[in-house]
């Protein structure tokens, strides 16, 4: 029997918008139950998770603890990918990386060499010097655009320096628009807000080709095709200007472009919108009226529209209907997106190290790193994963594991447990959790951030990426400055900045901007370009099914997969089941051009017609050689580079069809 822990207070700074303070329970040196720290405790908290966490995270210490935790560095014994491994030590590991990667810089010159640094699940900071490392040694470098890419540059296009609206604010809203996102999974402390909001009888609505359970609570669902929401935003304009309800006080104070969005926008009539989106002309008509009418209302922005081709303009579409609507000045009203740029405490700039020389040799794309270990023109020789696992999460399965696989390549892995990545690496080293090496956690969702100590010591041999930063500098002689540590934070601080309302009284948006910042809501000819309508409908072939990947409850992206997605499926609406002759729990086989991938099927009008969806983040193992992520092509979006993640076109057929 354990007696019961001591508890220990710390931060979750996973790939979730939330950012929780975190309980730990200790037991004998081990992570027990973990929970959330309320707003009430003596410890601050974060006002906006208060005191509850998610189910994945109360169970974290099975990752901990977990079976599958790499205690030592690996070497492979094998061929590529059985998962043959010897164990190592620390200096022996070491000693083989820099040696190759030495010999490879001589004999291949930078551009050979690709750091593959995500680290999104990590705290800020957790590769900074590793990244001074690689910068001073002149390799490639891969640039962050597998998620928010192309978010991010809408938004800066369309509010440079603005900053998002703050979700505790919703508690005045009379309106929320939940545009492309899935709150109820993908962001779980926004629910309740949301359920308030309906409470005190103002309405949520949510645009989204799946009905998700934030959809199914909210006043109006809009299920448009995937890929179309710039024809439903710019058709919202357009009605708002034809009923005299575009404001134009404050258009004239805080925007420009409005002419050229209305001009833009009145090809889009209501009916033309329906057509593309492919929902009834009274849902468009009604969520005009909904934006124009019901205030203040707030925009929340999800990442599920920016992962197609025409996300870009999509995303400044329905901010420029904010805009066009007046729903700012107030608290209640605004767009919420990212609250990066509001939390970031405590975080380094990696530039501003004592490595600063250095310079890269190239710039390569996330989203392409298949394509790039196969084609690169100079060949890639030298792979370097942290904080990543991109044959689980990057487009193009196929592609990046025969990458992967090239006999000539070398693959270094360093992770917690052995992903599909890290099965074919040559050195595979153990990663420390969060919850055994210093972490700084800086919200993407509220405005707060955290910082907390190890709460236990490191599991097996495993170091942390700052560690593993040290020992490649000492070896190879470089100085990528001290250890980073919790740069001096403890526990839980607020970081919302006075101000919060976007284009408030001060007649500024909350920002970085000089006072007098504008919104920009021209959606020209280049990279935001507004397609046609029947360029909108021809994307949509009727004979193919539009794939979604949204985020699960059970993993935040790949992580924590090793603990089962247990019966893996594919949602499909009933028309398009019926069509491939396919019946609810079905084995079958999911297919295009670029690969194939066996799962049960779903039947169910939760998502609609046209559209099937598949959870991301599931491993390999979970579907037999391949997932979702096998049917999906590195394309990328003209304004960011970023991924087409839910721009996936299928078919799906009985197994034994
Ligand atoms: N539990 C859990 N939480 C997570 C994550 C996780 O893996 N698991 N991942 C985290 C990360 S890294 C991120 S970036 C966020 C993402 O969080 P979200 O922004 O919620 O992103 P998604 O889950 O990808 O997609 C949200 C919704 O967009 C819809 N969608 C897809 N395509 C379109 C479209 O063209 N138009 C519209 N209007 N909607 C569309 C999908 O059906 C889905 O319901 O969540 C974070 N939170
Ligand atoms: N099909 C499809 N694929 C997607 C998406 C989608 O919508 N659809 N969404 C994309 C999105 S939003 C994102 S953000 C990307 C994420 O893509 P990735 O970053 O590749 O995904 P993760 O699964 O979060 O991988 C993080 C890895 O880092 C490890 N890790 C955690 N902490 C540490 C640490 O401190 N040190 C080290 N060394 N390792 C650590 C974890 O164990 C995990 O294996 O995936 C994308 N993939
Ligand atoms: S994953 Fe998100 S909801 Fe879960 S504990 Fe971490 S921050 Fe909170
Ligand atoms: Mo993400």
């Amino acid at each position: 029997m354990t007696s019961p822990g001591e508890f220990a207070t710390s931060v979750c700074p996973l790939d979730c918008p939330d950012t929780c303070t975190l309980s730990v329970e200790v037991t004998d040196g081990r992570v027990g139950r973990l929970d959330g720290v309320g707003r009430d405790a003596p410890t601050p908290a974060n006002p906006f998770t208060d005191g509850w966490i998610c189910a994945k995270v109360r169970r974290f210490g099975r990752r901990v603890h977990s079976p599958e935790r790499i205690l030592t560095p690996l070497v492979r014994t094998g061929r590529r990918g059985d998962g043959a491994f010897r164990t190592a030590t620390w200096d022996e590991a070491v000693e083989l990386v820099a040696e190759r990667l030495t010999r490879t810089l001589d004999e291949h010159g930078g551009a050979a060499v690709v750091p593959y640094l995500y680290n999104s699940s990590a705290g800020s900071n957790s590769e900074v010097r590793t990244e001074r490392l690689f910068r001073a040694l002149g390799t490639s470098h891969v640039a962050h655009t597998i998620c928010a890419a192309t978010a991010g540059a809408a938004w800066d296009a369309t509010f440079p320096g603005m900053l998002s609206a703050d979700p505790l604010d919703l508690a005045s809203s009379q309106l929320v628009v939940v545009w492309g996102a899935n709150p109820s999974v993908s962001n779980t402390h926004l629910t309740p807000l949301l359920d308030d909001v309906t409470r005190r009888g103002g309405a949520v609505v949510v645009v989204d080709p799946r009905r998700t359970p934030t959809a199914d609570r909210a006043a109006l669902h809009v299920p448009v095709r995937p890929g179309t929401d710039v024809a439903l935003a710019l058709a919202a304009v357009a009605e708002l200007e034809r009923t005299g309800r575009v404001d134009r006080a404050f258009c004239d104070r805080h925007a420009d472009g409005v002419d050229a969005l209305l001009e833009v926008a009145r090809h889009w009539t209501p009916e033309v919108a329906a057509r593309v989106c492919g929902v009834e002309v009274d849902e468009v008509r009604r969520f005009a009226d909904l934006v124009a009418d019901v205030r203040p209302g707030v925009l929340r922005l999800g990442w599920g529209l920016e992962r197609n081709r025409h996300g870009g303009a999509a995303i400044r579409a329905a901010a420029a209907l904010w805009v066009v609507a007046g729903q700012f000045g107030v608290a209640g009203s605004g767009v919420l997106a990212s609250t990066s740029s509001g939390t970031a405490v405590g975080r380094v700039d990696p530039v501003d190290g004592p490595a600063d020389t250095g310079t890269w040799a190239r710039e390569l794309n996330m989203v392409r790193l298949g394509r790039d270990l196969l084609e690169a023109d100079p060949p890639v020789r030298f792979v370097f994963v942290q904080g990543a696992n991109p044959v689980a999460t990057a487009p193009d399965q196929h592609r990046v594991v025969a990458g992967l696989s090239r006999e000539d390549l070398f693959v270094v892995v360093h992770d917690q447990v052995l992903t599909d990545t890290a099965r074919l690496a040559d050195v595979v080293l153990p990663a420390t959790t969060h919850l055994e090496a210093d972490v700084v956690a800086e919200s993407y969702g509220s405005f707060s951030a955290g910082a907390a100590g190890a709460v236990v010591g490191p599991v097996g041999e495993s170091r942390s990426n700052d560690e593993l930063a040290s020992a490649l500098a000492d070896r190879l002689g470089l100085d990528v400055g001290p250890p980073l540590g919790t740069q001096g934070l403890t526990g839980t601080v607020a970081t919302r900045p006075e101000g919060t309302v976007q284009f408030g009284p001060e007649g500024h948006p909350a920002s970085t901007a000089p006072a007098g910042g504008r919104a920009h809501v021209a959606l020209p000819e280049g990279p935001y370009r507004v397609p046609s309508p029947a360029e909108l409908l021809g994307d949509l072939d009727d004979r193919w099914l539009t794939l979604l990947t949204p985020a699960s409850p059970r993993t935040i992206n790949s992580m924590l997969g090793e603990l089962g997605e247990g019966d893996l499926r594919v949602t499909v609406h009933p028309d398009d089941a019926a069509a491939a002759g396919v019946a609810d729990g079905d084995e079958v086989v999911v297919v295009n051009d670029l690969g194939e991938v066996r799962v049960r099927a779903r039947v169910a009008d939760s998502v609609r017609p046209g559209v099937c969806s598949i959870p991301k983040g599931t491993w390999i193992g979970h579907a037999a050689g391949a997932t979702a992520n096998a049917l999906i092509p590195d394309d990328v979006d003209p304004t960011a580079g970023g991924a087409c993640f839910n721009d996936a076109r299928v078919r799906i057929v009985r197994s034994d069809g």
